[in-house]
């Protein structure tokens, strides 16, 4: 890891860009960043979000569908902070003025029954998740045109912005399951297989990027799998997501 970085500036550049919705250039335009120091950064981001009060929630992936990875050139996962702030109960308006150039992807949401535990005594994330759900996710980008490095959006926590879970349901085997978001009258649709081919891989994934970078994973944790499909622009329109046999999830973006 490059020590010489300020990382709390670096932290702080990305928390104004989300404070005051305005978008910010590449980290990488001006400093070499590599995953250890993006990590580090996005852990100095979420501090500042705890100094304001907000709790952390859960976590979420990114990056668990091949199309992506390879677009992004690498073969690991991204893992970003769910913070209560963040969270948006089925059926609400969501605020579009929040936000710098919001969008919203179909994902799976778990839920963790017991803590994973950290080092050797560390479980399987599979065998603590205690239910599952249909879930939204808002990413926006704190970058201009959501042009970013994989360093870069992991120090900017994966992009995460706001998420909200439908209702959930007992813990059941979730792979090959159709998906579909609307967005007003945009769609896309998708299968639960694009998250590294069963979302169940994806909690292993996680695990292993938890362990190495010292995040918890504790009992009540929201966790969401990642994106089965490309994400869609959130215009001001109700925003539906299904995963066949889940249920379902909706939100509505508005200008308040
Ligand atoms: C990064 C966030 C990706 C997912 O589910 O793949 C993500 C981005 O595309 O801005 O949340
Ligand atoms: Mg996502």
């Amino acid at each position: 890891m490059n020590e010489t970085l300020d990382f709390d500036s670096l932290a702080r550049r990305l928390d104004e860009a989300q404070m005051n919705r305005t978008d910010t250039s590449s980290l990488a335009d001006d400093v070499d960043l590599d995953v250890d120091a993006a990590y580090a950064i996005q852990a100095r981001l979420i501090g500042f979000r705890e100094q304001r009060g907000e709790k952390i929630i859960g976590t979420k992936l990114g990056f668990t569908s091949k199309a992506k990875m390879a677009q992004m050139g690498v073969s690991e996962v991204i893992v970003g902070r769910l913070t209560d702030a963040m969270q948006i109960c089925d059926g609400d308006d969501i605020d579009l003025n929040h936000f710098i150039h919001p969008k919203i992807e179909p994902e799976v949401a778990y839920r963790l029954g017991q803590d994973v535990g950290m080092g050797e005594e560390a479980r399987d994330v599979a065998e603590c998740v205690d239910a599952v759900a249909t879930a939204v996710e808002i990413i926006d980008s704190r970058y201009r045109d959501f042009r970013f490095t994989y360093t870069d959006v992991v120090a900017d926590n994966t992009s995460a912005a706001a998420f909200a879970v439908g209702a959930w349901q007992p813990l059941q085997h979730v792979d090959n399951r159709a998906v579909r978001l609307t967005v007003g009258n945009a769609e896309v649709v998708g299968s639960t297989s694009a998250i590294l081919g069963d979302p169940a891989r994806a909690l292993r994934a996680l695990g292993r990027v938890c362990r190495q970078r010292g995040i918890q994973l504790r009992a009540g944790d929201i966790i969401l799998a990642g994106a089965a499909t490309a994400a869609l622009p959130l215009t001001a329109d109700v925003a539906r997501c299904e995963v066949a046999g889940l249920g379902d999830v909706t939100v509505k973006g508005v200008r308040a």
